[in-house]
């Protein structure tokens, strides 16, 4: 399996588990069979949503992004976060990103994400809901305000940056479709696309992308589906079209060019916990008091700054969340 080595630039690949040392080393068509006889719960290979039948092709593009946010406030020109803490710079922000669909060298992910395609995009949205619905791209941008969040994300490799989003709180589309009393947990799926994303051919992870919240989590209000950053469109590195921001949390359940949203039952698998259950669990809630098994979670390298900060619990969003896990031991759900 992948381990994340926080130190290291070029992140290394140690292969400690049988199955994935198997999967390794077999031809790839072989392998990825493999994997998903290995694993019935994710294996499940899904292709992008295609138009339903007589949906018009959506005309809005990407680039289109700037007309729908015309009347809102995109960008406000702040320049720290409610702490005081400064923004990162724009090149900050999408010139060192965790996108391994495309390489686990964060330098790397902008230039090999450049040409990835993102327009049509389908969002669907299925499982316990009264009004299941695939929506394009510009029904996203119509449908629901844009509005600019300014949040840290803070990486479970002990890094992190301040961003301006731009987006809309994912309850606003969740009530659209209406949850039904028997959906507890939100599921979202990247994009499966071998001949865009390179190392989807790869059993690095678990392709496609998967990640999970409690459906209280998903309906807090600081929890967003991201289009933009510094008013402009995400870039494809960001995880364009659309992706979640999930402030609270460790960056990787911040889940990049999403096109699937079910609403399940049960937990969903995330794909880093299904990677190494001992090091990435469900909740992956920012907590400095709660190590990584391998290194420390209590402190953080801002990038652009010398020096490491002191890591805050929930990422400084303590007042707006703490009260979804009154009476859960964080340490066993971390
Ligand atoms: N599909 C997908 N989403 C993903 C990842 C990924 O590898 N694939 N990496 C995650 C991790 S570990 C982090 S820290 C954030 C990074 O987001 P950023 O590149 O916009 O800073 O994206 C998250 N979302
Ligand atoms: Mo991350």
């Amino acid at each position: 399996m992948l381990q994340r080595d926080p130190n290291a630039k070029h992140p290394k690949y140690i292969y400690m588990n049988r199955r994935h040392f198997l999967v390794k080393a077999v031809p790839m068509a072989a392998g990825a069979a493999l994997l998903a006889a290995c694993a019935p719960t994710l294996g499940q290979v899904t292709s992008p949503p295609q138009a339903p039948a007589g949906t018009p092709v959506p005309t809005m593009a990407p680039k289109d992004l700037p007309a729908a946010l015309a009347h809102t406030d995109a960008f406000s020109n702040v320049t720290t976060d409610e702490l005081g803490d400064k923004l990162n710079t724009f090149e900050q922000i999408t010139n060192y990103n965790n996108y391994y669909e495309f390489s686990t060298d964060k330098e790397a992910v902008a230039p090999l994400a450049k040409n990835f395609v993102t327009a049509p995009w389908f969002v669907e949205v299925n499982g316990l809901v009264n009004k299941p619905r695939t929506f394009a791209l510009a029904d996203l941008y119509n449908s629901f305000k844009q509005e600019e969040h300014v949040y840290r994300l803070r990486c479970v490799e002990a890094w992190s940056m301040v961003m301006p989003w731009v987006g809309f709180p994912l309850s606003d589309l969740l009530k659209m479709v209406e949850p039904k009393p028997e959906a507890k947990f939100v599921k979202f799926v990247t994009v499966f696309d071998k001949s865009q994303m390179p190392n989807q051919n790869f059993p690095i992870l678990q392709w496609p992308y998967v990640e999970g919240l409690r459906l209280d989590e998903a309906m807090n209000n600081l929890t967003i589906l991201a289009t933009g950053l510094y008013g402009k469109p995400l870039t494809n590195q960001q995880g364009a079209p659309i992706r979640l921001v999930v402030p609270w949390k460790y960056g990787f359940k911040s889940i990049k060019a999403i096109n699937q949203i079910e609403l399940t039952d049960k937990a969903p698998l995330n794909t880093w916990q299904e990677a190494a259950s001992n090091e990435y669990g469900f909740y992956a809630n920012v907590n400095p008091e709660v190590d990584h098994p391998r290194w420390s979670q209590a402190t953080e390298r801002r990038i652009g700054e010398i020096g490491r900060r002191r890591s805050l619990m929930f990422n400084g969003y303590e007042d707006q969340v703490s009260s979804l896990y009154q009476g859960l031991d964080l340490r066993a759900n971390f």
